[in-house]
């Protein structure tokens, strides 16, 4: 007996918890629940030997659970890149590509069908990936800390490297190489020079050994003041001869140490970080100087184009103006790094003017994937939608259907290279990114980056039924409320156009009345909003900033005319009066009324389905993902208080008496200074 019940309690305390710890969200999507083992290795059938090639193999051998696998290098397949094509049998499946990396994609691929449970047998897939570099740019800085980071600290364990090796490292490489994502910049864009000593460079090579056999190439940030602050030469001018060799020698440095290392990512003259202005030289002068001493090695530069500085011009034109002139004056070598909109990764923006206005330049989109303006890791936002948008914004650029997509991707613009890049939102943390439902972005992000023709439906539902359930009581109604979410978040936070109305620095509540005196107006949430007693918005037509002719016509009339601006832009791009009749017959300000107030509805529909959800999901999950949905719903009540009674101090006119009616004062808003712990 006294037997049997330590057998209970070992079985209780060691077992249990194991039993727990699988539903920690660590394994993010790949956690194939239901494989207890894969096929033998006597159904695989592949010649040669190479360590891509052997995980391969293994995630087969411990996870596929189908017919016999023939993996085949393929050269005549080469014009699909690391694609693959997957043709099966009954007995047989066999997947093909030119590259090793297109073998290790295939199995994946097959794995996510068996996970989906999809139909296995008669499969005749082609898959060409939409780009060639599917980075992710990691705002890791040297200390450990992340800037914009919700997930803890950084994975990157400095101190212990090269000698110690974290076990997520490989892990991570794995989840990346199961969405096809195939580059990652390490470190902040806001670099530290000491990224490039050849003590940091050692521990780069640890990891980018890790990551070779998964197929992911690294890349670093550079600090444009290198060669002065870690060179010590006099300068960091471009056309100085010396700083020109002292990149020359740090790029071979890097080679030596890293064979196959991807290149440069540069934020410069940009918030403060040095550039080639600091020189009176032009952006095209600083990235062609890399450019050159990384093309002999087949390296690249990914020129930021954010930047933007305290004039008086809009800020939202201030990237194209300053990057049109020097179209054409890049090597090819450089790409074009350019965020998704003209400001900053806000909850809603129009395209970037400049895709498709480089004609002769090759130009990337930079996504955010941490939810900086997003509500952080509390918030339940998925972003497939707001991928989406922007990769499929027609630019006109070349007439109609000149999306930002094909622009980027090479079909209308042949670029030697095609790139796409997002900012990730992985820590430390077990669950990687702080919230369990921000691993999906991160998980759309790589399947729109490896073909960005896929719905968000799909996306969305692929990785509830890897992540959670294929229960369909489970998959619709959380997909419903995933889709959705994005639009939620705006109503909440920003709708109708409007934009960077929040608490200065941290990004996270709601600052409206944001007004420091002597402050940079640009930084100021009454620069974007320019509440008054006439209306509200940004006059961005012809008559304002004109930032509407920078986009193609017939974009610029279609902004620039109130009648035709698409409503969920109108503030962006027009001062819109308070009694403005919108399309659905109510005035501007019962509008916004009503849409704070969906949004705030919205979120506590979201709680009501995850609460209803409790079956279907471990404890662990389900707990944190619910109590996140509380603090979203608050903070929606606070952003819905916050905007509408500030902004009627303006209009002066009731909230519609149907909708709920503010919970706070807003002297008391006023005075919340965020405790970022709490919040982080
Ligand atoms: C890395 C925004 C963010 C900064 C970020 C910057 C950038 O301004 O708030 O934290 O800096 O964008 O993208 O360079």
């Amino acid at each position: 007996m006294f037997y049997l019940r330590t057998c209970i309690l070992f079985l209780f305390l060691f077992l249990f918890p194991f039993c727990v710890f699988a539903e920690d969200g660590s394994q993010l999507w790949l956690r194939f629940p239901n494989v207890k083992n894969g096929i033998s290795t006597d159904k695989i059938i592949s010649k040669g030997k190479n360590p891509t090639l052997d995980i391969a193999k293994k995630e087969l051998t411990t996870y596929w659970q189908g017919q016999a696998v023939e993996l085949r290098t393929e050269k005549s397949l080469k014009n699909l890149k690391d694609g693959y094509t997957i043709i099966s049998g009954l007995d047989k499946i066999i997947i093909s590509s030119a590259k090793e990396t297109g073998l290790l994609y295939g199995v994946y691929h097959i794995l996510r069908l068996q996970q989906t449970q999809s139909d296995l047998t008669h499969l005749n897939i082609t898959e060409k990936p939409s780009y060639d570099v599917r980075i992710l740019n990691h705002w890791d800085n040297l200390d450990g800390s992340i800037e914009r980071g919700y997930a803890g600290h950084s994975l990157w364990k400095w101190e212990d490297l090269p000698g110690t090796i974290s076990p997520r490292y490989e892990a991570y490489a794995r989840a990346n190489a199961s969405i096809g994502i195939n580059a990652v910049v390490l470190n902040n864009v806001n670099a530290s020079p000491n990224m490039l000593k050849n003590e940091y460079l050692i521990k780069v090579k640890a990891l980018a050994d890790i990551f070779r056999p998964y197929g992911i190439k690294v890349y670093l940030s550079v600090n444009f003041s290198s060669p002065k602050v870690i060179g010590g030469l006099e300068n960091s001018d471009p056309l100085n001869k010396k700083v020109q060799e002292w990149w020359k020698q740090k790029t071979n440095e890097i080679y030596k140490i890293i064979p196959d290392f991807g290149g440069f990512l540069v934020k410069a003259n940009s918030e403060g970080q040095p550039g080639p202005q600091d020189y009176g030289r032009t952006h095209a002068d600083g990235a062609n100087m890399m450019a050159d001493v990384l093309k002999p090695h087949g390296g690249i530069v990914m020129w930021r184009a954010f930047v933007y500085s305290a004039s008086p011009e809009d800020r939202a034109k201030q990237a194209y103006l300053e990057f049109l002139p020097l179209d054409g004056k890049f090597r090819d070598n450089v790409i074009i790094q350019i965020k998704n909109g003209p400001i900053d990764f806000q909850p809603r923006e129009p395209f970037n003017p400049l895709f498709g206005a480089l004609k002769k330049t090759s130009e990337m989109v930079e996504f955010q994937i941490t939810q900086e303006y997003l509500g952080f890791s509390n918030h339940l936002v998925f972003l497939g939608p707001l991928f989406k948008e922007t990769l499929d914004s027609d630019t006109y650029a070349y007439g109609k259907g000149s999306t930002v997509s094909k622009v980027t991707d090479g079909t209308l613009r042949p670029a030697k290279l095609t790139a796409i890049s997002a900012v990730a939102n992985i820590g430390d943390e077990t669950n990687w990114t702080g919230n369990h439902f921000a691993q999906a972005n991160w998980y759309a992000f790589g399947r729109l980056a490896w073909n960005h023709q896929l719905g968000s439906d799909q996306i969305a539902g692929e990785w509830i039924k890897m992540t959670f359930t294929d229960d369909k009581n489970f998959v619709n109604p959380v997909k419903e409320m995933m889709l959705s979410s994005r639009e939620t978040a705006v109503d909440y936070m920003m709708p109708l156009g409007l934009h960077h109305i929040f608490a200065f620095d941290h990004h996270y509540g709601p600052e409206p009345w944001g007004n420091i005196p002597g402050g940079r107006p640009d930084w100021m949430p009454v620069y974007y909003h320019k509440a008054d007693e006439n209306g509200l918005g940004f006059n961005r037509t012809q008559t304002g900033s004109n930032a509407v002719a920078q986009y193609f016509p017939p974009l610029n009339e279609t902004y620039g005319n109130i009648e035709t601006c698409p409503e969920n832009l109108i503030l962006w791009f027009h001062h819109v009066p308070w009694k403005y009749t919108m399309k659905d017959g109510k005035s501007l300000w019962d509008e916004l009324c009503y849409t704070y107030d969906k949004g705030v509805k919205n979120v506590r529909e979201y709680q009501k389905t995850w609460d209803r959800m409790e079956p279907y999901v471990d404890a662990e999950r389900f707990h944190h993902v619910q109590s996140r949905l509380k603090i979203q719903s608050k903070d929606a009540v606070w952003w819905k208080d916050a905007c509408l009674l500030y902004f009627q101090t303006y209009s002066k006119m009731p909230i519609p008496y149907d909708i709920e009616r503010p919970v706070h004062e807003l002297e008391d808003l006023k005075k919340i200074k965020l405790d970022m712990k709490h919040h982080n």
